[in-house]
């Protein structure tokens, strides 16, 4: 069933005007590559100067900070899990990623937040193992509470996108 609350759209996330965006960290939460490079750079420099003081994070964990020159008020960071195999609980970390994600954006009281693909790129996550978690999880945690209002998912491709529109189609 499809749920007025969610959302899927193709493009950069950097470029989005919602209240938060989650950015695919590492647990340094000092920058890196692919969305979180993207991130950082469209965010500028007092972006790092806030990370710094967060001592990291932990994989399955997220953190909060302001968005600085982004259009999206606040940044989630949160850490994915490396995919070794999927005997290393990849599916439960993942599931966490979004949640605590997610009540972040409940304590806040956050309308609407926007997740990328997290661990799907150099953390080599299955795709679509990893777009069945996030939908799940969203799903799950719209139905039970009334912040945030609406979750967006974010693809930076067309197969990408298409796995989540049947997704959420169902
Ligand atoms: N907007 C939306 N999605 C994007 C963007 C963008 N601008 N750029 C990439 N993606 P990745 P991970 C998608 O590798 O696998 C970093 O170095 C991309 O297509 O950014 O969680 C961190 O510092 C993919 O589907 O994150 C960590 O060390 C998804 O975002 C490590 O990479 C995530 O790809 C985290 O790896």
């Amino acid at each position: 069933m499809k749920t007025p609350r969610t959302e899927l759209i193709m493009g950069d996330i950097t470029t989005l005007e919602v209240e938060a965006i989650v950015n695919a960290a590492n647990r340094s939460l000092l920058g890196g590559g692919g969305v979180d490079g993207a991130i950082h750079r469209a965010a500028g420099p007092a972006l790092l100067e806030e990370c710094k003081g967060l001592d990291g994070c932990e994989t399955g964990q997220s953190k909060i900070t302001r968005g600085y020159q982004l259009k999206a008020k606040y940044i989630i960071h949160t850490v994915g899990p490396v995919w070794h195999g999927g005997s290393q609980n990849e599916d439960k970390l993942l599931a966490s990623c979004y949640r605590s994600s997610l009540e972040l954006a409940r304590e806040k009281k956050i309308k609407t937040i926007a997740f990328p693909g997290i661990s799907t790129g150099v953390y080599g996550f299955p795709r679509g193992l990893a777009a069945v978690i996030a939908v799940n999880e969203a799903q799950r945690f719209l139905r039970d509470n009334k912040f945030p209002e609406k979750v967006i998912f974010i693809s930076f491709d067309e197969d990408n996108f298409e796995t989540y529109r049947k997704l959420l189609k169902e």
